[in-house]
């Protein structure tokens, strides 16, 4: 018998197929705007489930700890390379299993237990990994948090004031529910001025940074990290990135040996083909793309009466405060879900409800740009969703527009049954 399995996946396994198909079929029908998930190209699905997932490889490219690593040697490095044009920095490990590992590590390469960080309020657009108290970085470390102004933006004269009294090893910059630019120029300023370690957490808007469309953290951030998935469209992982050498080399180590094991080489492999998908020249229309979109939403949203936190957005992300409403973000998220439309509820500043319910509402864009929609679906799309709010107990005008929006979503597939 060979040892190569010929069937397909409907063959060899009817059960995991059937709840694929289902996936297929939730993604082809509702409109994904969870402002951090994205459709990566087949290409970068055929790169992850490709023959690579069989390879153990310890360690670096060239210094393994296991035999037949040639070719992992050769897709790690081609990775790295890739990511190391597209930031404009000198080291990358591409290893990290996930953004919140990329993080773990970067505090267990610069932190001893209870050093002090300042981080991103997570109820203000920060991330848990950020210092959260229920997470590992709020209980290993000492965690402060700075937030927003009532403007909705970071006043970053007062992440300052704190910075001065904390004192803090590690600053942390970046968010997950942030929609204005975040200026990585001051935070150097305020990091120098009290001597921390600048720690830039770009998940969010990598993908608009790699092309132009939102400042870069270098030269100015001594350790950056992102997710791959989010609006850099690549598979499910994490990355760490650096222009200095020792900081680098500390990092190396604190993924492998210190946080991780074996790599995930049909991963890399996949992050790979997306980073060489970001280097194309059309990525750059890509990201105005998710940025216009983005900004079309929030004017509609605005015109209608919604209140968004810091009144617009500079990216791929807006937030909709519904403190003055009497219904939750998870009220919101379930009628809008009814209608065809996927979010999430999501934390605003000074939400007077728990983070099961909040009294706010997450969308993004970087999703349906990928589809190739433009303003024109977007402004539409927007009413749709103020519709549903409006009249949030409507369950006919939910069934009503679900139906629409599927109507306008055959227009725009990037997968066939050939290619998921
Ligand atoms: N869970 C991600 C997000 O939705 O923003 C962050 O890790």
């Amino acid at each position: 018998m060979s040892f190569i399995r010929e069937e397909s996946l409907s063959v060899a396994d009817s059960e995991v197929f059937a709840i694929i198909e289902n996936e297929f079929d939730r993604q082809s029908t509702h409109l994904e705007m969870i402002a951090s998930e994205n459709f990566t190209s087949p290409a970068v699905m055929e790169a992850m489930g490709s023959i690579f997932t069989n390879k153990y490889a310890e360690g670096y490219p060239n210094k393994r700890y296991y035999g037949g690593c040639q070719f992992a040697d050769q897709i790690e490095q081609l990775a790295i390379d890739r990511l190391c044009e597209i930031f404009g920095c000198a080291y990358a490990n591409v290893q990290p299993h996930s953004g919140s590992q990329a993080n773990g590590a970067v505090y267990a390469a610069l932190l001893q237990a209870g050093d002090k960080i300042l981080g991103m309020d997570l109820r203000h657009g920060g991330h848990l990994t950020h210092g959260a108290k229920p997470n590992f970085s709020g209980k290993n470390y000492h965690s402060f948090t700075y937030g927003v102004a009532s403007n909705g933006r970071i006043d970053y004269d007062n992440v300052l004031e704190i910075a001065k009294i904390v004192q803090p090893k590690i600053i942390v910059c970046g968010a997950s529910a942030y929609a204005r630019e975040i200026d990585f120029k001051k935070f150097r300023e305020i990091a120098d001025t009290v001597g921390a370690i600048l720690f830039a957490d770009i998940a969010h808007i990598a993908g608009l940074v790699a092309a132009g469309e939102h400042m870069n953290p270098f030269p100015y951030a001594d350790v950056v990290t992102s997710t791959t998935h989010k609006t850099l469209r690549g598979p499910r992982g994490g990355i760490i990135m650096s222009n200095n050498e020792e900081i680098a080399k500390k990092i190396d180590s604190a993924i492998f040996p210190g946080t991780q094991g074996g790599p995930l080489v049909h991963v890399i492999a996949a992050k790979a083909v997306a980073f060489g998908e970001v280097l194309h020249p059309s990525w750059k229309e890509y990201a105005k793309a998710i940025k216009s979109n983005a900004k079309v939403l929030a004017e509609v949203l605005i015109q209608r009466g919604y209140e968004l936190i810091s009144r617009g957005t500079d990216n791929h992300l807006v937030l909709i405060s519904l403190i003055n409403k009497d219904f939750s973000g998870e009220d919101a998220s379930v009628a809008l879900e009814n209608a065809g439309i996927t979010v999430n509820k999501n934390s605003i500043p000074k939400d007077p409800r728990p983070a099961s319910s909040t009294s706010g509402v997450r969308l993004g864009s970087a999703a349906l740009s990928t589809l190739g929609m433009k303003d024109k679906e977007f402004i539409l799309i927007a009413h749709k969703i103020c519709d549903v709010l409006d009249d949030i107990k409507n369950i006919p005008l939910q069934v009503q527009i679900k139906k629409e929006l599927e109507t306008l979503l055959k227009g725009f597939k990037v997968y066939n049954n050939a290619t998921y």
